[in-house]
């Protein structure tokens, strides 16, 4: 008879995010626990998102809603619906004063006057591909507020820069749904176990590959591009790089995070300041690019040295492996 080990009859189940947490909480001897449960209620909307999206099919919350966001954009009725999540999840919670979401103009103050914390954050992005199955995502940036406490926040909390974002991240609903996220600290990926309802520890200290042979761009806008871009795009065909383009930014980069590529957003005759958006679209990934050893570049400058002027101002964004975005902006 083969006996086996008490390993091999029970796979242990992994770390869990709470577990993780409260061990990445307990080396900051004076951490209140409050980001702890801030990153926990983010988890807690992404996985009623998570299930939200896999029900879609099934009952009426596919499609177009009849609306436009603050952007003009069609929006998505299961858009509206993570935007709701998000905002009743961080409501509840109780540590964030106030949110700014692609889906609203203006800040949205959550009447947590205490709260130490703000969030932006794009709920759902890639709303064209909800329809039809592909992956899409949630991106988040927590800053400290910089206005008093007790008092109600200001458009000064959600405007100090990239570089003062304390933790970014984002939720993948992909063919499995994965959190990623940093703290400033290294990057650290947790897949979602749908039968015990956890976010386990998958993918631990995510390293960007310096270089690599991906990369995703939207090629139907390349005669608009500037010529530093159609250059770049020439030299990955030379090379038989592999052209890889979802449209959705959280899938298109969380490939090449892991496998090694570039993602490019460039500016075009439409969109001339780009089509992402810096607060919650460009920053929140620019840091998980640059706390995992990659870069992320407007084509000027690195994107969180940006300073904002508004809450959904664009960026031109070429993000990914180092030596990929050094090439591709010539640097
Ligand atoms: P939507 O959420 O409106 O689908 O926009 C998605 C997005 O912001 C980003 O996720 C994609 O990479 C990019 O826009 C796709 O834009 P194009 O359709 O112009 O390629």
């Amino acid at each position: 008879m083969i006996t086996k080990t008490a390993q091999e009859l029970a796979i242990p189940v992994g770390v869990t995010l709470d577990r993780f947490i409260m061990h990445s909480q307990s080396a900051f001897p004076y951490a209140t626990g409050e980001l702890s449960q801030l990153l926990r209620d983010i988890a807690l909307a992404g996985k009623i998102i998570n299930r939200e999206i896999n029900r879609a099919g099934l009952v009426d919350i596919a499609g177009g809603n009849g609306t436009e966001n603050v952007q003009g954009e069609n929006q998505q009725k299961l858009d509206i619906v993570a935007n709701i999540r998000f905002i009743r999840a961080l409501k509840n919670g109780g540590e964030v004063c106030a949110i700014l979401s692609e889906e609203d103009e203006d800040i949205i103050h959550t009447g947590n006057n205490h709260g130490k914390y703000v969030v932006a954050m794009d709920p759902l992005d890639g709303s064209s591909n909800i329809d039809v199955n592909v992956s899409i995502g949630t991106v988040f940036s927590i800053y400290r507020r910089v206005s008093p406490i007790n008092e109600p926040a200001t458009k000064e909390d959600f405007l100090q820069g990239g570089r003062k974002q304390i933790a970014a991240g984002y939720i993948l609903y992909g063919s499995s749904t994965m959190l990623v996220y940093s703290t400033g600290d290294g990057v650290n990926g947790f897949t979602y176990d749908h039968s015990l309802g956890e976010f386990i520890l998958s993918h631990k200290n995510i390293c960007c590959p310096a270089n690599g042979s991906i990369y995703s761009v939207n090629e139907g806008h390349y005669n608009s591009y500037p010529e530093f871009v159609k250059h770049y795009i020439g030299t990955c065909k030379e090379k038989s790089f592999s052209a890889r383009y979802i449209g959705s930014l959280v899938g298109d980069f969380h490939r090449n995070l892991l496998k090694g590529g570039i993602y490019l957003y460039p500016s075009t005759k439409k969109d001339p300041k780009g089509k992402l958006r810096l607060l919650y679209e460009c920053y929140p990934l620019a840091f998980i690019a640059e706390k995992s050893g990659g870069k992320a570049s407007d084509g000027f400058g690195p994107i969180l040295d940006i300073v904002p002027s508004s809450f959904h101002q664009r960026s031109p964004i070429y993000l990914g492996s180092a030596a990929m975005v050094e090439k591709a902006i010539g640097s």
